[in-house]
């Protein structure tokens, strides 16, 4: 049986992509859900080398680290990367371009499910982070979308890297046009992610430093 360690799943975004990966390859497991405090906690090296969550313990290995725990899997189980090459390597493109990139998103979007706020005006760093989400959303589902949904048709990897982006749209108000509007309500509806929505949704910890009522206090104040 693996063991996969979370965090909080109204603010953990990191954690959502590990767990997606996970069910895409359809693999029973525990989950463990560790409270995020907003500081490392030394006693997560136990479970976690990083002492970071997601973190999979199957087979007496653990890995660590959303995108090696998807490509783990992905060594396994069919479901979690496309099969088609082509989707496939374009898959791991904007996979990977997630994985290192939108720091602007990540800093000025804090994923936080529960959340509805408005925190416009963007910063031009911003702006360009959700312009380039929405070009990759749009050419995933122009170019492999025939066949599903999903970016490349059925749902896969790539979509478990965007999936916390598609909670950040709707706690911020952000609506794509067209095609990649179309995709984020697609997504938002997959029954894996109402699953994860729903437990998040029952959380009550609040912690300040992933609030964006306590982190963008001034905008969302200027907006009201
Ligand atoms: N690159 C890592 C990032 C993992 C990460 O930063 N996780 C956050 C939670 S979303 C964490 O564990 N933070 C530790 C803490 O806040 O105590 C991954 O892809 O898994």
């Amino acid at each position: 049986m693996a063991t996969l360690y979370i965090g909080n799943k109204n603010y953990s975004s990191w954690s959502l992509r590990g767990w997606l990966a996970v069910k895409l390859a359809g693999i029973p497991f525990e989950e463990r859900l560790v409270p995020l405090s907003g500081s490392f906690n030394p006693e997560w090296k136990l479970f976690s080398p990083s002492q970071r969550v997601p973190a999979l313990h199957h087979d007496g290995d653990i890995v660590w680290d959303s995108l090696a725990i998807g490509e783990y899997l992905a060594e396994r189980y069919p479901g979690v990367w496309p099969t088609d090459p082509k989707a496939r390597a374009w898959a791991r493109c904007v996979v990977a371009e997630m994985h290192s990139g939108f720091a602007a998103l990540r800093n000025q979007m804090a994923m936080c499910i529960r959340e509805r706020v408005d925190v416009r005006p963007w910063s031009p760093e911003l702006t360009a982070d959700v312009g380039r989400i929405v070009e990759i959303w749009n050419e995933g589902r122009s170019r492999f979308g025939d066949h599903g949904e999903f970016l490349c048709g059925a749902i896969s990897l790539a979509d478990a890297f965007f999936a916390p982006v598609a909670f950040r749209f709707q706690t911020y108000g952000v609506k794509p046009e067209r095609a990649a509007g179309v995709y984020l309500q697609a997504l938002l509806a997959h029954p894996f992610v109402r699953e994860w929505e729903r437990a998040a949704l029952l959380e009550t910890a609040i912690i300040d430093a992933d609030e964006p009522r306590v982190l963008y206090r001034d905008k969302i104040a200027a907006n009201a």
